[in-house]
């Protein structure tokens, strides 16, 4: 099994900035507790980071025929971009989206998640568990489809 873990803009920043919301943990230690996780389940992974939209619909693109499936956490374009929500879709994978905060209770503007249209599972709240969570979720939807 192998899987994308794709973040959006900003996630780099981790553990610098806004602790109260995203938490301490800083972007190397967030790849490494995924990667750490997925070594677990026995799942293989990809993960990348970019603060670009073309680079994240390229990253989307190139799991096509590669991938199983797609772990994205869009970050701020989750609730901007028609083309992350397009790329995903065309490549019709089986996706999760994450959030590490609980969007739900956040900012109007955080309401609407566009990528969120083309995923068949949201976690969030959960901070960075929410990727081991996801990791779970999407082992347990490609075993029953085999
Ligand atoms: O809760 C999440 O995971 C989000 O995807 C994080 C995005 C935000 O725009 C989404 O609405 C929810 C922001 C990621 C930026 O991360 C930062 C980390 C440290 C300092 C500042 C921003």
């Amino acid at each position: 099994m192998k899987l994308l873990v794709l973040n959006g803009p900003n996630l780099n920043m981790l553990g610098i900035r806004e602790p109260e919301i995203y938490g301490s943990v800083t972007y190397a230690q967030l790849e490494q507790f995924i990667r750490g996780c997925a070594e677990q389940m026995g799942i293989q992974v990809q993960v990348k980071q970019s603060n670009h939209e073309g680079v994240l619909v390229d990253a989307i693109q190139a799991a096509y025929g590669v991938m199983d499936g797609i772990i994205i956490n869009p970050a701020a374009y989750t609730h901007t971009s028609i083309a992350i929500l397009d790329a995903l879709k065309a490549v019709s994978l089986p996706a999760v989206e994450v959030h590490l905060s609980n969007v739900r209770e956040r900012e109007g503007f955080r309401q609407v998640s566009y990528a969120g249209m083309a995923c068949f599972h949201t976690v969030m709240g959960e901070g960075i568990e929410g990727y081991r969570t996801a990791l779970q979720i999407m082992k347990e939807k490609l075993q029953n489809k085999n």
